[in-house]
């Protein structure tokens, strides 16, 4: 397939008029949401907006305390987990870095269980042990959030390989950040994957920073959908503040992957509106760069863009604001009810399978 080698700042998005011409038997608004059904549209702002007011929270929950570790906030990349998770059946699998909250929701998961696992509580997705970076659900088909950076991409690629084993039609979707692409996983990842055609599409979140560092500073071709170019992959870059562009090429590409078409990389441009973790004020950033990222809010921006196409007036927004933020309020007061794990289970999931010699020893018993 042709590589598509759309310069930085111009990003491919779904064209108005297939979009036009695809469903005009749905909603009436004209432009680029021209016949796209309005229940449809005001779900992704739903669920964009949940992501929000959840992330915010979280925000809040770690300044209080209450969430410990690393944590990572999808806090402006809402268009681009919506978008992709939309481009996924049930039975799809999912694998992330450590910046997954939105996710995990996005796949379906309750809020409290999400927050549940921020508290550490037994009712979280990995039983309060994983944390922020290890939100875990098999039957969400989430395969985890990895805190080593790159550490999905071959566990991604080994998942796909299982799936082809088994003569599955499941795609997997491997999801990572700007700077995950020059690590050597990534590479031998894309290499294995395009030589046995595997179902996986990998995604590339380009928020334009890896912590502090910029795009330009680590990556000697800064446009990263060109990477694919080496595996003789198809790589294409869209804008990730655009819901239905995200949906519609990481939909394409799954079921380009899922029909035997091989493998995919697929680039999102994106903005962090704040820190790399919440902890960090990102004093490394001009104000320039945090003006642009503000005016590009992805919430903000479709929003506006139902109520310029009748899709929702201001009161309606409000309404599914306030429910968006009922919902993180209730998930909050589900963690802050939910027991913490019992210490004598500390051991209990460190391996899969009991380990011979496993002495389920606590830090402090002694050694013999
Ligand atoms: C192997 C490894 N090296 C370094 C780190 C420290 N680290 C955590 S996040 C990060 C930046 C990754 O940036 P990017 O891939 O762009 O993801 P983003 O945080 O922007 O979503 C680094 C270097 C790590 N977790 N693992
Ligand atoms: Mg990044």
């Amino acid at each position: 397939m042709a590589q598509q080698t759309a310069t930085r700042g111009k990003t491919s998005s779904r064209s108005t008029k297939s979009r036009r011409a695809a469903s005009s038997a749905h909603g009436s608004q004209s432009g680029p949401l021209a016949g796209e059904p309005q229940e449809l549209l005001r779900d992704y702002f739903r669920e964009m907006t949940l992501i929000r007011r959840f992330e915010e929270r979280a925000a809040q929950g770690y300044t209080q305390a209450k969430i410990g570790g690393y944590c990572h906030l999808n806090l402006g990349e809402e268009a681009t987990v919506v978008g992709l998770m939309r481009a996924l059946r049930k039975t799809d699998v999912l694998f992330t870095n450590y910046r997954e909250h939105g996710y995990a929701l996005a796949k379906g998961i309750e809020p409290g269980r999400v927050m549940a696992e921020l508290y550490g509580r037994t009712t979280g997705t990995s039983r309060g042990w994983g944390g922020s970076m290890h939100m875990f659900d098999v039957e969400a088909g989430l395969l985890g959030g990895y805190g080593i950076v790159g550490g999905q991409i071959p566990l991604a690629t080994g998942a796909a390989l299982a799936i082809d084993y088994r003569g599955g039609d499941e795609v997997v979707m491997c999801q990572m950040g700007d700077g995950t692409t020059n690590i050597g996983a990534f590479h031998e990842s894309l290499n294995i994957a395009a030589l046995w055609n595997l179902p996986v599409v990998f995604v590339v979140v380009n928020n334009q920073l890896g912590m502090g560092t910029t795009v330009e500073m680590s990556s000697a071709e800064p446009e990263l959908h060109k990477r694919a170019a080496a595996y003789r992959m198809h790589g294409e870059r869209v804008d990730g503040n655009d819901v239905l562009a995200v949906r519609d090429a990481a939909a394409r590409l799954v079921e380009q992957a899922r029909s035997g078409g091989g493998p995919a990389l697929l680039e999102l441009v994106s903005e962090r509106l704040k820190g790399h973790s919440v902890v960090d004020p990102g004093k490394y950033r001009s104000d320039e760069s945090i003006t642009k990222a503000r005016e590009s809010d992805p919430v903000a921006a479709f929003r506006a863009q139902l109520i310029e196409a009748g899709v929702l007036d201001e009161d309606a927004a409000a309404e599914i604001e306030s429910a968006a933020q009922a919902d993180a309020d209730a998930a909050v007061s589900f963690a802050d009810d939910s027991p913490h794990p019992d210490p004598s289970t500390l051991f209990d999931y460190t391996y899969a399978t009991p380990v011979a010699n496993d002495s389920r020893r606590l830090p402090a018993d002694p050694v013999f």
